[in-house]
């Protein structure tokens, strides 16, 4: 690996968010593809916090501020993960499900979404069912992410409330995340299931016809 992406992996698995920025950009400076910083950097280091965490040797804060020097990075990044090819037209609804406060990777497929020319509506984390159905009236696709197999549930919950309020044919719907499987995905009734941010720009477009 790059010593520089070294350094990214380091600085997320320490937390540092400080630097942060500067390190992606001598990254990119350097002739690295965003898309390698990203996967060998930052993706691979936030699973290896994962691991830590599963181990018992991080808890909440480490991850938290794990979470920060990612975030920190991806901003620098973000301009650079949008595609040149054909811009796809239409309007997608993207957040984390109710009771997830996950919202990292979300925020990586509303910019790979947004860099591929669909405009975003970005709901943020922690989002009740009652607003992705309302977000319904004004998208062609609802987005959902869960991180968690205990919020899981909550993707569910926002289809059968597109059905109970008549609005299930405006819209398609698409979820992904860790825990999340296509078995998963149409066990629920969704409209598809992407297990990364780069298949969701493809899924989404497979599905509007772009
Ligand atoms: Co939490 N956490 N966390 N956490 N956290 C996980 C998810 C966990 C797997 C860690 C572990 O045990 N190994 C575990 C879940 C276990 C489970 O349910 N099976 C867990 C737990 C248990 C918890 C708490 C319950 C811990 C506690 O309090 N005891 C708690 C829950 C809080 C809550 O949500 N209510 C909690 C809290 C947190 C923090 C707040 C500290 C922090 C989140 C900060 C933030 O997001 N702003 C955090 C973090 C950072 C993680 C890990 C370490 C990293 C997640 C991440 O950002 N990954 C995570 C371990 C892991 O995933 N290895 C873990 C990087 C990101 C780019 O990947 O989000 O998978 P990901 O997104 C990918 C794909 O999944 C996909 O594309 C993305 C890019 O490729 N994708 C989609 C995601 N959404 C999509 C939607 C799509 C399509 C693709 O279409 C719509």
């Amino acid at each position: 690996m790059e010593p520089i992406l070294k350094e990214i992996y380091q600085n997320i698995l320490d937390g540092q968010h400080t630097g942060m920025e500067a390190k992606v950009q001598s990254a990119l400076e350097s002739g690295i593809p965003p898309k390698t910083i990203l996967d060998e950097g930052m993706i691979a280091a936030m699973a290896e916090v994962g691991r830590l965490f599963e181990a018992g040797e991080f808890y909440v804060p480490e991850m938290l501020i794990s979470a920060r020097a990612m975030q920190t990075g991806l901003n620098v990044l973000k301009p650079h993960l949008k595609e040149t090819n054909v811009q796809a037209a239409g309007k997608i609804a993207i957040g984390t499900v109710k009771g997830d406060l996950h919202d990292i990777g979300k925020n990586l497929v509303a910019m790979m979404l947004e860099g591929a020319g669909f405009e975003i509506l970005d709901l943020g984390a922690d989002v009740s069912s009652e607003k992705f159905v309302a977000a319904a009236d004004s998208v062609d696709v609802i987005a959902l992410s869960a991180l968690l197999t205990t919020t899981m549930p909550g993707m569910k919950t926002v289809i059968n409330s597109l059905q109970a309020t008549g609005k299930r044919d405006k819209v398609k719907v698409i979820v992904g995340g860790a825990p999340v499987t296509q078995a998963y995905a149409e066990s629920i009734g969704a409209d598809g299931y992407a297990p990364n941010a780069s298949r969701a720009v493809t899924l989404t477009k497979a599905l509007l016809g772009k």
